[in-house]
C-alpha cells in the first residue's frame, strides 16, 4: 500500500485541471465583495452548501454560474495564483491549465481580460517552482460558429496559451463538430487534446474521432477506450496520453474507474492522474493520487508510472521532460 505522505510528495505533472474548477468558496465570496455582487450566500460554509450535485448536468449548473463573480483581469489573477500555490503545495512541477474562454465572453468579459489575467499568473507562478501553461478549452455545447470566432480571438494571443481542448456537454456534441478548428489550431503549431468523457453514450465513436481523424494527442478522460482493444493498440503504438481524475468520475459515475487505469497501464497506455475541477470534487492532484491508490489498492510502482506518464504526455520540452523521467 502507499500512504497519503507518498502520493502527496511525489513530483507530479497535472494535466487535466480547469482553472474555473480551482474556485474555492473563500475566493468566490472575496471576489464577490470585491466587485459587488450579490451571490445569494455571505458565509464560506452558505457557499459550500451551493456546491451540490450528483451528476455532470447538476454539476455544470452550479459550476457555470458561479463564474458571475469574475470579471476583472485581476480576478482572474487571483484565480490563477490561488490555484499555483496549491499546485506547488502538491508538489506539483508543471501544469497545463484548461481555461474556457466562451464562459466569459458569453456574459461580457472581454478575451483578453480573460487570458492577460490567467497569463500573468502563469508567468508569477515560476516564483513558486511551478511551471504553468494554458490550453484554451472550447465548449461544445456551444456552436461551431462560436468555436470558430473563439479562435480567430485567440490566435492574435498564440504565444500566451499551448493548446486546444473540448469540455462541457459532450452529448450529441461529438469531437468531429470542430474539426476544422482543431485543423486550424494544428496548422498554428498549437497542441491538441479533448474530453472524451467516460459513460458517455458515444464515447467510444467519439474517441475513434479525436484519435484517427483529428490527430489529438492527449484524451481527457477517455479510459473506457478499454472496450475497444484496436483504439487501445493505436493509443500505446502512438503515445497518446490519458488523463484520468478518480474523485471526478467518482461523481458523475457511480466509481473513480480504476480497473480502467490499471488496464491501460498494464496495456502500456500512457494514462495519468488529475483533479478536474478540485474546489468542486472534494480534492486537489495530491488527494486524486491517494484516492485511487487506496481504493484499488495500487503498489508504488504503478504510482510512480503514473506519475512518470504525466510528464511523458505533458507538452514541456525534452529537456524538461528528462529532468522527472
Ligand atoms: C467539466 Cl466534469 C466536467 N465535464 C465536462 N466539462 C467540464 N468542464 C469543467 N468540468
Ligand atoms: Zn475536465
Amino acid at each position: 500500500a502507499v500512504s497519503q505522505e507518498f502520493t502527496a510528495n511525489l513530483p507530479k505533472a497535472e494535466l487535466h485541471l480547469h482553472i474555473e474548477g480551482t474556485l474555492e468558496p473563500e475566493l468566490k465570496l472575496k471576489l464577490a465583495q470585491r466587485n459587488h455582487i450579490d451571490i445569494g450566500q455571505d458565509t464560506i460554509e452558505e457557499v459550500q452548501k451551493t456546491y451540490d450535485y450528483d451528476d455532470l448536468a447538476s454539476f455544470l449548473s452550479v459550476y457555470y454560474p458561479a463564474m458571475e463573480v469574475l470579471q476583472t483581469e485581476e480576478d482572474f489573477y487571483d484565480l490563477g495564483m490561488a490555484y499555483l500555490k496549491r499546485a506547488a503545495a502538491n508538489h506539483v512541477r508543471h501544469v497545463e491549465i484548461f481555461f474556457d474562454p466562451q464562459a466569459h465572453t458569453s456574459r461580457g468579459v472581454a478575451f483578453e481580460t480573460v487570458i492577460n489575467g490567467l497569463h500573468r499568473a502563469v508567468v508569477d507562478g515560476r516564483a513558486l517552482n511551478v511551471d504553468a501553461a494554458l490550453i484554451m478549452c472550447f465548449l461544445r455545447d456551444f456552436s461551431k460558429e462560436s468555436a470558430r470566432q473563439t479562435l480567430a480571438e485567440a490566435l492574435p494571443y498564440k504565444d500566451k496559451f499551448i493548446g486546444i481542448g473540448l469540455d462541457s456537454d459532450e452529448h450529441n456534441n461529438p469531437p468531429l463538430k470542430f474539426a476544422r478548428q482543431y485543423e486550424d489550431a494544428a496548422a498554428a503549431g498549437l497542441h491538441l487534446t479533448a474530453h472524451c468523457d467516460i459513460d458517455q453514450k458515444d464515447s467510444i465513436e467519439h474517441i475513434r474521432q479525436a484519435l484517427e481523424i483529428m490527430g489529438v494527442e492527449r484524451l481527457d478522460h477517455g479510459t473506457n477506450i478499454v472496450e475497444d482493444p484496436d483504439l487501445v493498440q493505436f493509443a500505446a503504438k502512438n503515445n497518446i496520453g490519458m488523463t484520468s481524475c478518480p474523485l471526478s468520475n467518482g461523481y458523475v459515475s457511480p466509481e473513480m474507474k480504476g480497473e480502467e487505469v490499471l488496464e491501460l497501464l498494464k496495456q502500456g497506455v500512457k494514462v495519468s492522474i488529475h483533479s478536474d475541477d478540485p474546489a468542486y470534487f472534494g480534492g486537489y492532484i495530491g488527494d486524486n493520487y491517494y484516492a485511487i491508490a487506496d481504493r484499488y489498492d495500487l503498489t508504488k510502482d504503478q504510482v510512480v508510472q503514473l506519475a512518470k506518464n504525466s510528464f511523458e504526455t505533458s507538452w514541456i520540452s525534452d529537456e524538461k521532460k528528462a529532468i522527472y523521467l
